[in-house]
């Protein structure tokens, strides 16, 4: 199995150098505002798609995999709410582990489903640590998974339920407030994470601004990832993308 996707992810991670997911809702685009958010990814150098949700309404899934496939060579990853999200057309999947919460069927069952259709195919597996967190309202991730999510503002639950993950050998961890939340991840938060963990750590949830970006990337975020915000106002996206490639060409890598 491909490791391709991870290896760059901590590559990046180990140099400092920041990367910008961007997280497409299969349910919120057509196939033109979908093109034209794959083409704004494209020309910003977006460096990862992820594609999905924790409810999807609509038989959009497979078809906006496809023609995200067709129209781009970012890698295109699904972050997916169910077993059933799945499509070997993608290139991986983030196999994710809600270890923030106590469902064993989002700790373990899900994934024994998933597991014999992901073995045949080829996707790139990347086992990640999920971790949502409070925003200050409830979110259809923490309603559909059953959870409670980590308080806003208890730093040390996080740090050690990632550290804890890390130890059971998940490859990445994912601090998340929620689609859409109120209130995105604390600073001090992601800060204590990023210092307690080697894995490449993404953030999101409710980052609709540039400070907010900003903020989040400060803090020690690896990988930031954007969906709302994007698809309200596209002019952010390239706003994050010049944030982005800026901080990294400071680091002076050749
Ligand atoms: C949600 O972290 C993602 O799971 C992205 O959140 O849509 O609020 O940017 P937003």
């Amino acid at each position: 199995m491909s490791q391709k996707i991870y290896h760059k992810l901590l590559d990046r991670k180990k140099l400092g150098i920041k990367t910008f997911a961007v997280l497409i809702d299969p349910d919120k685009v057509n196939e033109s505002s979908c093109i034209k958010l794959v083409n704004a990814c494209i020309e910003n150098h977006v460096e990862l798609l992820l594609v999905g949700g924790s409810l999807l309404t609509t038989n959009n899934f497979h078809p906006i995999i496809q023609l995200i496939k067709h129209n781009c060579q970012i890698p295109l990853v699904i972050f997916p709410g169910h077993s059933m999200h799945l499509d070997p057309k993608a290139d991986g999947i983030l196999f994710l582990s809600l270890i923030s919460g106590r469902n064993p069927d989002f700790l373990i069952g899900q994934h024994v489903v998933a597991a014999p259709m992901l073995k045949k195919s080829n996707l790139e597996i990347l086992p990640t640590g999920y971790l949502l967190i409070d925003s200050g309202k409830n979110t259809t991730a923490a309603y559909i998974s059953n959870t409670t999510p980590i308080p806003h503002n208890k730093p040390s639950v996080a740090a050690c339920t990632a550290m804890a993950g890390e130890m059971l050998g998940l490859k990445l961890i994912y601090l998340d407030a929620g689609s859409g939340a109120k209130r995105q991840v604390s600073t001090k938060m992601i800060s204590l994470v990023s210092k307690c963990i080697d894995a490449p750590l993404l953030v999101g949830g409710g980052i609709n601004s540039l400070p907010k970006a900003v903020q989040a990337l400060d803090s020690g975020a690896d990988i930031l990832v954007m969906g709302n915000g994007i698809e309200k106002e596209p002019g952010l996206l390239i706003d994050v993308a010049e944030n982005i490639f800026a901080r990294n060409q400071a680091l002076n890598i050749h």
